[in-house]
């Protein structure tokens, strides 16, 4: 079994399973725990990583709404990203054209065929690619590549005859701009076996600095392992334009060790190569893949309940700021209609934000149903950047534009505008209420909240 397949089925049993949280918790880790040893993950890595799943998972309060079971997946979620790099999103796409790649790597790791990927993938979206075949050790590396080239119908340049892989890539260089490619890929020989690292950086470094490419991208197969971090750390810091592409995850249970490797080099990587086929390449983003690890894909509900939450937390210091200042605007709603989508009314999110537990609440004013929501999130959208910063100056004609722009009326502009005002005034309100709380040397921050609203 590959690493991709290798966690999904710890998820469901958790979220199906019956035994007491912290039972289930237990469990969860130990499996997980066998999972990415299994995948080479480093030992070191796994048992930080688990003792941090447990840890959290036994302290942290899910948000409200959310059950313990489903804050917990979201907590592996978490720790899993990091694990494998955290937020990063990778910038794929060239920062200036022409762009020079120069892909580089152990023999069989897979360049020549990711050269291809790259070529296709870029072409896809508009680019130019043209393709080099700088390796003059392998036999028939220029038969492969030109094949390869036909197949996704992108010009090639090589030189079968020549064995000087310096020369060729410079005369290939000056062919394919002329050619109006803004894309140039070099596929080079990869001659060392693993452990050779030296040797292939110093190769590496020597046609760099003849072809001058705006990217050098380390080629490793995922197989490797653990093992990937010396090639991947040396190569890091010998190649500050470079980034990695690790391949056949499909094909190896250690696509997790190698990933995991790279990761803690801080090294990035851009692509990962899940097939053996041309379009079997994929952007490489942390959160993106451990989503898909965890089969997260096939648990819509649970995404956007955890989407939600996000949206409650920025809502969260949004009002709070909009608290001290005793103003609230516009997208602080907009936030606010996102959030009690899933969370529920208006004034129960409120409860949950400390300070305000307290106060006494109009609930049905504050009441909203999902078709209103709807509307309003449509007519916010409609607003022009002035209006949401200074609703006031929304006139009768300004009114009608919205509408027309929102699919709405004007009365429904009219009504969200009036239950932004009254959101205000209660705002107002609240904080001169706290105000006077403080004054009497309460602090309402300070009290426990307690698990009001809160669903098990
Ligand atoms: N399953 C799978 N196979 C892959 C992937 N990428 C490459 N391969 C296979 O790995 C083998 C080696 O790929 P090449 O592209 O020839 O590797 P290379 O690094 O150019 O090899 P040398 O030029 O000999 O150093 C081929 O059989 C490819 O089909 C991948 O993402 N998944
Ligand atoms: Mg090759």
């Amino acid at each position: 079994m590959s690493f991709l397949e290798s966690i999904k089925s710890l998820v469901v049993n958790f979220l199906k399973g019956r035994e007491p949280y912290e039972v289930a918790v237990e469990n969860f880790t130990k499996e997980l725990q066998k999972a990415l040893l299994k995948a080479d993950v480093n030992v070191k890595l796994v048992v930080e990583l688990t003792k941090r799943i447990k840890e959290r998972a036994l302290k942290e309060p899910p948000p409200p709404y959310i059950s313990k079971q489903e804050w917990f997946i979201k907590i592996v979620y978490d720790e899993l990203s990091t694990l494998f790099g955290g937020d990063v999103k990778p910038n794929v796409f060239p920062i200036k054209t022409p762009y020079i790649m120069m892909l580089v790597g152990v023999q069989g790791s897979g360049k020549t065929t990711t050269v291809a990927k790259l070529a296709y993938f870029y072409k896809r979206y508009g680019y130019k690619p043209c393709l080099i075949c700088a390796d003059v050790y392998r036999p028939a590396a220029y038969e492969q590549l030109q094949q390869l080239s036909v197949a996704i119908d992108v010009p090639f340049c090589g030189d079968s005859k020549s064995t000087d892989a310096i020369d060729i890539a410079i005369k290939c260089k000056k062919l394919c701009l002329s050619k109006g490619a803004n894309i140039i890929i070099i596929d080079t020989a990869g001659r060392h076996g693993y452990g050779e690292e030296e040797l292939l950086l110093k190769e590496m470094q020597e046609i760099a600095k003849a072809v001058e490419p705006d990217e050098v991208v380390l080629v490793i197969d995922a197989s490797m392992g653990q093992k990937a971090y010396d090639l991947a750390l040396r190569f890091h810091q010998a190649t500050p334009i470079g980034s990695i592409i690790v391949t056949k995850l499909d094909g190896t249970a250690k696509g997790g060790g190698a990933l995991s490797a790279v990761a803690a080099t801080k090294a990035v990587i851009k692509f990962v190569g899940v097939g053996e086929k041309i379009p079997e390449l994929e952007v490489f983003e942390p959160r993106r893949f451990v989503g898909r690890l965890l089969g997260l894909g096939d648990l819509p509900t649970l995404i956007e309940k955890l989407k939600s939450v996000e949206r409650y937390k920025e809502f969260e210091e949004r009002f709070t700021k909009a608290l001290a200042k005793g103003k609230i605007s516009l997208v602080d709603i907009y936030l606010q209609l996102q959030t009690i989508r899933k969370l529920g009314p208006l004034s129960k999110i409120l409860q949950l934000i400390p300070g305000l537990s307290l106060l006494p609440l109009d609930d049905k004013q504050l009441r909203i149903g999902e078709e209103k929501i709807k509307k309003w999130l449509a007519i916010i959208d409609s607003m022009t950047y002035e209006e949401l910063k200074n609703p006031k100056i929304i006139d009768r004609s300004r009114m009608q534009r919205i509408a027309i722009g929102s699919g709405t009326t004007v009365e429904d502009v009219k009504e969200l505008l009036k239950y932004y005002e009254m959101v205000n005034s209660f705002i107002k309100n609240a904080r001169r209420r706290i105000g006077l709380l403080k004054k009497l040397g309460i602090d309402l921050s300070k009290l426990d909240i307690g698990d009001i609203g809160r669903e098990e």
